[in-house]
């Protein structure tokens, strides 16, 4: 005589097991995405749907003048595809006349493409991050509309870039615009481009979230609900066969 089976109810049957194996996996997982990717034109939006912010204002940096070498800091690193990079210390070090300015202290980072389009900005991050922002000065004020600034990052939901401010008339020279996505997947770097000319813009206020890291608890469990799901197939075949 067989004796009864001896499993319970959360082992009764195998798919309400991988039901639960599925869920528990589905939870870690939005655990790890505190944030779906979206885009944003506010900073106070931003500041208050991403935890975890670092933020980079280049206050630690000399001057440096026009040129195409990478302004490069702890966290993160610039370079462009057309003619120059500076530090921008004041209103006038080392360059003057574009209204550029910063949104934070007095250091800044000065994009200058003279009398082309600006080409393509590229910031690459010390680590993986899933969400960036900063503060742009002085983008779209020249005598030819700018057009559309398009955000790229190089994983995920905006891999293939997305539109982030459309300005359909020249601005005011001077003026500031918040620029700001979040996305579930980690990337570790992002590119802006222009839809049309600018012959210069300042950059500042550079805020990230560091991708974050599962906890060892968080392995230990996900570990355990894949051996789970491992032996109950083992077993399920071992039975028919
Ligand atoms: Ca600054
Ligand atoms: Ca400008």
């Amino acid at each position: 005589m067989s004796t009864p089976n001896p499993r319970t109810p959360f082992l009764s049957g195998p798919m309400l097991s991988a039901r639960r194996a599925l869920a528990l996996l589905a939870a870690l997982c939005a655990a790890a995405n505190v944030h779906a990717s979206q885009t944003y034109t506010s900073e106070a939006s931003f500041l208050a749907a991403v935890p975890g912010l670092s933020m980079e204002s280049f206050e630690a940096l000399d001057g440096t003048s026009l040129g195409p070498a990478s302004v490069v800091t702890p966290l993160l690193s610039l370079s462009v595809s057309m003619p120059g990079l500076a530090v921008q210390t004041g209103p006038n070090t080392p360059q003057s006349g574009y209204d550029t300015s910063a949104s934070d202290g007095s250091h800044y980072v000065l994009v200058y493409a003279g009398a082309v389009a600006p080409g393509t900005l590229t910031i690459t991050f010390a680590q993986p991050v899933t969400a960036f922002g900063f503060t742009s000065s002085d983008i779209g004020d020249s005598a030819v509309r700018a057009g559309v600034l398009r955000l790229t990052t190089n994983t995920g939901a905006y891999a293939s870039g997305v539109d982030v401010l459309n300005l359909p008339d020249i601005e005011l020279s001077g003026a500031t615009h918040f620029i700001g996505l979040a996305q579930a997947q980690p990337f570790t770097q992002v590119q802006l481009s222009l839809g049309g000319f600018d012959e210069a813009y300042g950059i500042d206020e550079i805020y990230l979230a560091t991708a974050p890291v599962p906890e060892p608890e968080s392995w230990a469990l996900m570990a355990a609900g894949l051996l789970g799901l491992a032996g109950l197939r083992r077993r399920n075949t071992s039975r028919r066969g």
